[in-house]
């Protein structure tokens, strides 16, 4: 089983030079989709998993029971005096509904709620001691029964897409034989493509083309959870008992459970963090620049009256080269901001 010093994260060559390293890090991961689909398994299963510290108390069998609320955990990791705080959000599952639409909106309700609270406090007297609740990464939960993606789900990750790092996983991988596990990976990534969805893949530069590779191709990851610690081979292992054998969560042959937990804590972890803040958490901020922005409603008077036929039209033009402006401002205002952070 993992030990907290397999993981590794203390030894990455970001740590060692920012100051986050003194302050620890922050890291928050949220679950989402279908109902009754094991995020909520998922999430225990990565919490009792030892390199969150319980190394001496195996879990009891638990039921959980379905989730009705959004609901953060968080975990204080200490790693060669390196300090991981890791939250992870479990959220409802939809789908159970008659109607669906708008199931996603408390999702992006939360999301958007730390965004804003991160501007609140950035924009703060305290601004060096920000705690950082943005969602960094999201896992989607597909479901192995069906042919690849439903329309829910095109929709849900339409809606999330460019507001957080979407990683799609195929839930409760151990009901597929391998060569149907092959098929839907395939067509799952297929349809993300045919339908413009932009899941999370990295930014990656040649010194690191590898992972990223590895990422991609791994992608949508396969998950098995399970709350239950069986012995096989004399070892105690986390899975699920089946009358004809054992599918264990943290064997690699099994599902993809330990290369993700490793993307996420060890490899893609600074990038899934530099991706939120450089682009999701900055198309955010500059929407509410211009939304604050006295030309904001004006704009919003002057098309009006070019809709309804006034003749206006220099106005409008004149409004729209302010906004570009404006927006031009905003992102060298976050590139600076991004080459401070960086000294
Ligand atoms: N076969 C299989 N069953 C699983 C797996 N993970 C969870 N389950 C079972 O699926 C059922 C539902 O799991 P939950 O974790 O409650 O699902 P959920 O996605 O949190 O559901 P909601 O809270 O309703 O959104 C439970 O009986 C779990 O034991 C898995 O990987 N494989
Ligand atoms: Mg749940």
């Amino acid at each position: 089983m993992t030990d907290a010093s397999q993981l590794g994260f203390a030894n990455l060559p970001f740590l060692a030079h920012r100051k986050s390293v003194k302050k620890g890090f922050e890291f928050t991961l949220m679950v989402v989709g279908e109902s009754g689909l094991g995020k909520s398994t998922l999430v225990q299963s990565l919490f009792l998993t030892n390199f969150f510290g319980n190394k001496n108390n195996p879990p009891a069998i638990e039921r959980i029971s379905q989730t009705v609320s959004i609901d953060a955990t968080t975990v204080d990791i200490e790693e060669k005096g390196v300090k991981l705080r890791l939250t992870v959000v479990d959220t409802p599952g939809f789908g159970d509904a008659v109607n669906n639409t708008q199931c996603w909106q408390p999702v992006i309700d939360y999301v958007n709620e730390k965004y804003e609270q991160y501007l609140r406090d950035e924009s703060g007297l305290n601004r060096r001691n920000i705690e950082d609740h943005r969602v960094h990464c999201c896992l989607y939960f597909i479901n192995p029964i069906g042919h690849g993606l439903k329309p829910l789900d095109i929709e849900f990750m339409k809606q999330l897409h460019h507001l957080v790092n979407i990683i799609p996983v195929i839930a409760k991988a151990d009901t597929l034989t391998a060569p149907e596990l092959k098929k839907l990976k395939l067509r799952v990534m297929q349809e993300i493509r045919d339908n413009g969805i932009q899941v999370y893949t990295g930014e990656g530069d040649d010194d690191d083309e590898a992972e990223f590779r590895e990422l991609r191709e791994s992608m949508p990851f396969s998950i098995v959870g399970s709350n239950t610690l069986l012995e096989v081979n004399g070892k105690r292992v986390r899975g699920r008992l089946y009358p004809w054998g054992v599918v264990e969560v943290e064997n690699k042959d099994h599902c993809d459970f330990v290369k993700l937990r490793n993307m996420l804590i060890r490899t893609h972890m600074q990038d899934l963090k530099d991706y939120t803040q450089d682009m999701h958490y900055e198309n955010f901020r500059k929407k509410k620049l211009i939304e604050g922005s006295p030309g904001h409603h004006s704009m919003a008077n002057v098309v009006t009256a070019a809709v309804s036929g006034g003749p206006d039209k220099t106005m409008v033009a004149k409004e729209r080269e302010m906004d570009e402006l404006r927006r031009q401002m905003a992102m060298l205002q976050a590139q600076l901001a991004a080459q401070q952070n960086t000294v």
